[in-house]
């Protein structure tokens, strides 16, 4: 399928979207008056992020979220800014929100065809360290012929595997602001060019490398792992054949996951005895970046299921997450089959 890439350079995101949904004959222009919103929500936050310190943004807000985590000031302003963007576009009929206790009913939609789990500020512990933290986020699909009146509608129309996500991506606010993203033709990358104040295209095409040279991991967790994480990182630090690979671990899901797309490699949050179901979230998390990874040629697993294949159970469901390169994933999938 021609992805609209074809001979054209400095590619904005409004047009690479406008010419995505002008190749597809149903296209009502809905999905790019989401996107157009999505994307002006991450400049709002970016801005945010670059002025923090300046601002005094940085801190705790004196409350916590339905993750028991104590909300930063940015973690706020970042929520708002996308449910308001997302609610007045008109194009969003259900909102699930890292920082919500309950799915949102858009009471602004005039169309009932998209719902959006996002995360708003992934990572936000490392705000105040100034390292980098993103935006993660996944569309998808809804019956409008039956439109959610309640938060408890909203939340069983958007609990769908990830394998009905009809956009995924992240925003990653570092050194420069990506944006990257999947209509599951491909993965693209943006870069903000804030000459300009748009995306522009800087990353067409990323496959991510069969294998990899990094593992990513907390092993301060080593404790509690299971057997086959136990095994793997064994393996990756004292390989029977061949080079010991190096740790990079960052703490922030974006940016140690866009790291690995790049680079090749695993990332890994595997449930532990501490937390049996991992910490990663599965509609607004771990299914996303599972998206882009499979679009971009790699894997991603719980150790025994695919992620992307995982009916969710709740809007804040926890998965155990290994993803990135297809024969580095394939390591350890034989592990816990062997297990
Ligand atoms: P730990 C950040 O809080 C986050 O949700 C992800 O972005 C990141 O991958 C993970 O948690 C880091 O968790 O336990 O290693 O600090």
């Amino acid at each position: 399928m021609p992805t609209g890439l074809e001979g054209i350079d400095s590619l904005t995101l409004s047009r690479f979207v406008l010419q995505m949904q002008q190749m597809s004959a149903e296209a009502t222009g809905d999905l790019t008056i989401l996107m157009n919103a999505l994307q002006i929500s991450c400049k709002v936050v970016e801005t945010c992020v670059r002025r923090a310190g300046i601002a005094k943004l940085y801190g705790l807000a004196g409350s916590g979220n339905v993750q028991g985590e104590d909300q930063k000031k940015l973690d706020i302003i970042a929520n708002d800014a996308f449910k308001e963007n997302l609610e007045d576009c008109g194009r969003v009929s259900v909102m699930v929100s890292e920082e919500d206790d309950e799915a949102i009913v858009c009471s602004k939609a005039t169309t009932h065809k998209y719902a959006i789990a996002f995360d708003p500020l992934d990572g936000s512990s490392n705000i105040d360290a100034n390292v980098s933290i993103g935006t993660i986020f996944a569309i998808y699909r809804l019956d409008d012929s039956s439109v959610s009146k309640t938060p408890a509608e909203g939340a069983k129309a958007i609990m769908q595997t990830g394998r009905n996500i009809v956009v995924a991506g992240y925003a990653m606010y570092g050194s420069a602001t990506n944006l990257v993203l999947s209509f599951g033709e491909g993965v693209h990358g943006f870069t903000l060019d804030p000459s300009i104040g748009e995306f522009v295209l800087t990353h067409p095409g990323i496959q991510i490398p069969k294998t990899g040279k990094i593992y990513s991991v907390n092993e301060g967790n080593a404790a509690n792992w299971d057997k086959a994480t136990t095994k793997y990182v064994e393996n990756s630090k004292y390989p029977e054949v061949g080079k010991a690979k190096s740790l990079r671990y960052i703490g922030s899901m974006v940016a140690d996951v866009h790291r690995t797309l790049l680079y090749g490699g695993i990332f890994m949050y595997p449930a532990d005895a501490k937390s049996p179901t991992g910490k990663l979230r599965l509609l607004y998390e771990a299914a996303p970046m599972a998206y882009l990874m499979e679009a971009a040629g790699g894997k991603a697993t719980t150790g025994e299921i695919d992620i992307l294949d995982i009916v969710p159970d709740s809007i804040h469901q926890r998965v155990p997450v290994y993803m990135g390169s297809s024969e580095d994933i394939d390591a350890i999938v034989s592990l816990y089959q062997s297990q």
